[in-house]
């Protein structure tokens, strides 16, 4: 039970196992794994997927002989195990020359040479097959807006994206493009913190229909909002193409914990809420080991991952099936259908008559809802006592 299969498209990017437990305050506890190693395990736990910064598969100063070595064992170890590279992206936060920002930074060379590494990366990724591209923009933003203009900022990311929205399609690459938001962490503050800022700013670009979002729970809990929401927000707008899946206390550093360490009742309302609107892209767990695991232990970090968002979609399978539940769900969106000549499209007609209506507002005031019942018969459900 709880098996991962390949429908359920779980993916793992290669800087989450091969995550060394590097801190601001610690050396690596972690032995480097090579790109080929990481799909081994991928395929050992039964992963679907596995997704790449550029150099997380080629060093920044590999030769091309190099890059080929590298390439081939990678692409060995793919046939080998059946992985597949569904996801790839650019590290634009890493190298020094990015202290100030890649696409934002205030050094036009930098700008540049951002679309230049994002362009080449968008080879390799398509070089294995990759799909969707995500822009995370870890260091586009400031620690002081003495210095940067956020009008500026703003419209070198918006002339960034659009190049490079023609370059996917002067390649036929057939990319789509998902936004990851945070609000902080490198920078201070980072421009678009919110999945809510990416889906208003997508709608500023000259190709909208290829770009989305790939919100990420750690980067919204940290912010204190509710991620499940954001999602929502995502799939209304057609614009979830991606999800990283982590956890997160809120107000924190950026945690990226296993799937459910943290927050198990949010997690389920996850969950349930991508299997119920049919979510079908990567889930992908963009989230580390604690730093005292070793390797085996990071297995068992993987596995985890998966397993819980199985058992949390079972749970709401059951939540489906209980009937006290769906009693009072019925009871709580009730409707006997008298309010229905209000709704839907605007006519004066219906203006007219809803303005004549008399409400009982006293009436309507005293109705309560069982959301404490509803809540509690959650929990147990999700304890396994029901
Ligand atoms: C980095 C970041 C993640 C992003 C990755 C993609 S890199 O680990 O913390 O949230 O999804 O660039
Ligand atoms: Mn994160
Ligand atoms: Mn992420």
């Amino acid at each position: 039970m709880y098996q991962p299969k390949a429908e359920d498209k779980f993916t793992f990017g290669l800087w989450t196992i091969g995550n060394v437990g590097r801190d601001p305050f610690g050396a690596p506890v972690r032995g480097e794994l090579s790109p080929a190693e990481i799909v081994r395990i991928l395929g050992e736990v039964g992963a679907w997927g596995v997704n790449f910064h550029d150099n997380d598969l080629v060093p920044i100063d590999a030769s091309p002989a190099e890059a080929d070595k590298i390439k081939a064992e990678f692409k060995k170890a793919l046939d080998d195990t059946g992985v597949v590279v569904p996801m790839a992206t650019t590290n634009l936060f890493y190298d020094p020359v990015f202290r100030d920002g890649a696409f934002t930074s205030n050094d036009p060379k930098v700008r540049a040479y951002a679309r230049q590494k994002t362009m080449r990366a968008m080879d390799l990724g398509a070089e294995f097959g990759a799909k969707v591209y995500v822009f995370w923009g870890g260091r586009e933003g400031t620690e002081t807006d003495a210095g940067k203009s956020a009008l500026d900022a703003g419209k070198w990311f918006r002339e960034a994206l659009n190049f490079l929205c023609e370059y996917n399609i002067d390649q036929d690459y057939g990319y789509k493009f998902a936004l990851e938001a945070k609000p902080n962490e490198p920078r201070g503050d980072i421009y678009l913190p919110t999945t809510g800022a990416m889906l208003g700013f997508i709608t500023t670009l000259d190709h909208p229909e290829m770009v989305g979002v790939n919100p990420e729970v750690a980067h919204e809990t940290m912010a204190g909002l509710n991620f499940m929401h954001a999602v929502a927000q995502a799939w209304d707008a057609g614009k979830l193409f991606h999800i990283d899946l982590n956890d997160q206390k809120i107000g924190r550093y950026d945690q990226d914990f296993r799937f459910g360490a943290e927050n198990i009742k949010q997690s389920f309302f996850l969950v349930k809420f991508l299997e119920d609107v049919g979510y079908s892209s990567s889930r992908h767990f963009d989230a580390h080991a604690y730093r005292p695991a070793d390797l085996a232990d990071v297995k068992e970090f993987a596995k985890g991952c998966m397993r819980t968002y199985l058992i949390l979609k079972e749970k709401a399978q059951q939540f489906k099936e209980d009937a006290e539940i769906q009693e009072l769900l019925a009871e709580i969106t009730a409707d006997d259908g008298s309010m229905a000549p209000f709704f839907g499209k605007y006519s004066a007609d219906k203006a007219k008559a809803l303005k004549a209506h008399t409400f009982d507002r006293a009436a309507m005031a005293q109705r309560g809802q069982p959301y404490e019942k509803l809540d509690q018969l959650v929990f147990e459900l999700l304890m396994g006592v029901r």
